[in-house]
């Protein structure tokens, strides 16, 4: 793939030229600095994720390790303000998602769920106290933390929780579950969101306090390299101090939501571009009929298709981005991303699934890890229904949900 050769001022004579990876110049739109951290986080995921990616989706693992990797490289909270975090843009934040989801959903799982939900919860709505304790061993990825909000009967409408907590004294107690928590199993802290008598309040539960416990969730076919549990909790008993102080309804954990979404408009893109550059290289070193199977006009259409949607989908983060560097994005705004990019690279994925013809099937080559990938990510995080009837709701001025 040329990579060279782009313009980016051109003489009315010149003729520009086409970069696959880049068909509409959309790093023509980046500061010099947004395109370093890319390309940090990029070549991060060239040599410490891609080469062993297949073996984690394989295995149904991903290495504790990594936590400390991508904290170094200042990836957790990035977009947060002290407490060590690096406090880049959300444009920055963005791209490393981008870069990171290109590798593998469930690398950019890791540091969503740390970074926009885990820590933005405590970020937002902790004490000052809770801030110290724990934002700083976040970042630099030394405590890992989980963000407990769906329940076994309560996805798309976390109103439903069951989940409770009531005082005791000065404590709380809790009692309920959590289902389908990334990184539970592995957390140094859960923020479980509850039903109390004055509202829906977070709760910060540490590992290894009695009666909280965090089994995996085995035989996934998808988000395989990202760990995913169920968060008991039994009489679980912790001191007030443990409550976070500024959340006291649904508000809260919504809001945290927006930010994760807001990385997965990024990632999404990633997926869509790894896929579609794995069935470019592909398309034209398969021979078939004697001629690579580049040069039919249906593997074409299929490619224009989806550097097409690639193109589409990178602007409109971009586009995002900049509304919410500039303080302007509407949560309505991040469900249309939401929306509109995830589906976008599954349909990338699935057309890309086909150029591979049998290929397209193995772990040997990227695009099936991604393509199951994408059919979480296009659940979590608010189903494709909900950011539509979202979209809807914001379009008419009527829910579609009560
Ligand atoms: P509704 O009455 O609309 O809202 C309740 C209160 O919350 C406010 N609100 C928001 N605030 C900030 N951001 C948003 N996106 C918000 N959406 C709603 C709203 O203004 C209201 O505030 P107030 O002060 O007036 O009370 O709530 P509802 O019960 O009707 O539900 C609306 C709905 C369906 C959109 C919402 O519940 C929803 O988003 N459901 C989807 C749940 C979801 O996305 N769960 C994700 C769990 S975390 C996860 O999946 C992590 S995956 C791992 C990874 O990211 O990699
Ligand atoms: P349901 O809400 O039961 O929905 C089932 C179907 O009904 C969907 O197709 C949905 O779109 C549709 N539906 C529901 N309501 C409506 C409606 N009003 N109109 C039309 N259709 C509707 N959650 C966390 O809290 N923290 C995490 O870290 C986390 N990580 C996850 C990791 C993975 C790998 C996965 C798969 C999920 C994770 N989740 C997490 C849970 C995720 O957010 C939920 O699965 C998601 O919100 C959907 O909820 P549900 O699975 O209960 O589906």
């Amino acid at each position: 793939m040329d990579t060279t050769t782009q313009q980016t001022g051109t003489r009315p004579d010149e003729r520009p030229k086409i970069r696959p990876d880049d068909f509409l110049a959309i790093d023509q739109l980046l500061s010099d600095q947004e395109r370093d951290i890319r390309d940090t986080v990029r070549a991060f995921v060239r040599d410490r994720v891609l080469p062993h990616v297949a073996e984690w989706f394989e295995q149904a693992t991903i290495p504790r390790e990594l936590a400390g990797e991508l904290g170094k490289l200042g990836l957790f909270g990035m977009h947060l303000e002290g407490y060590g975090c690096a406090g880049a843009s959300a444009t920055e934040y963005g791209l490393a998602c981008m870069e990171l989801e290109a590798g593998d959903s469930g690398v950019r799982s890791l540091v969503s769920v740390q970074g926009s939900l885990a820590m933005y919860a405590i970020h937002r709505f902790g004490s000052e106290e809770q801030r110290q304790r724990w934002l700083p061993a976040m970042a630099a990825g030394e405590a890992i933390g989980c963000f407990g909000l769906t329940e076994p009967d309560a996805g798309s409408d976390p109103g439903a929780m069951r989940t409770h907590a009531r005082r005791d004294g000065a404590d709380w107690i809790l009692n309920g579950a959590k289902m389908w928590i990334t990184n539970g199993s592995i957390a140094d802290v859960a923020v479980v969101w509850a039903r109390t008598d004055g509202g829906i309040r977070g709760f910060l539960v540490e590992r290894g306090t009695p009666g909280f416990t965090a089994p995996e969730i085995h035989r996934k076919l998808s988000l395989r390299a990202s760990v995913t549990s169920e968060l008991v909790l039994d009489d679980v008993r912790v001191p007030a101090s443990a409550m976070l102080p500024e959340a006291n309804s649904l508000r809260g954990p919504l809001s945290c939501l927006n930010e994760a979404r807001f990385g997965i408009v990024w990632g999404a893109v990633g997926a869509a571009r790894a896929c579609f550059e794995a069935a470019l290289d592909y398309s034209k070193e398969r021979i078939a009929f004697g001629r690579p199977i580049a040069s039919f006009q249906l593997q074409q259409q299929k490619l224009a298709t989806m550097a097409l949607e690639v193109g589409r989908a990178s602007l409109l983060a971009l586009h995002l981005g900049r509304l919410k560097d500039g303080g302007r994005l509407a949560p309505e705004q991040v469900s249309m991303g939401k929306l509109g990019n995830v589906n976008a690279a599954l349909e990338v994925a699935r057309t890309a699934r086909q150029v591979l013809g049998a290929n397209g099937i193995t772990l040997e080559y990227p695009v099936i890890r991604h393509m199951n990938n994408l059919e979480s990510v296009v659940t979590y995080e608010g189903t494709a229904d909900v950011h539509a009837l979202v979209i809807g709701g914001a379009l008419t001025g009527i829910s579609a949900f009560r």
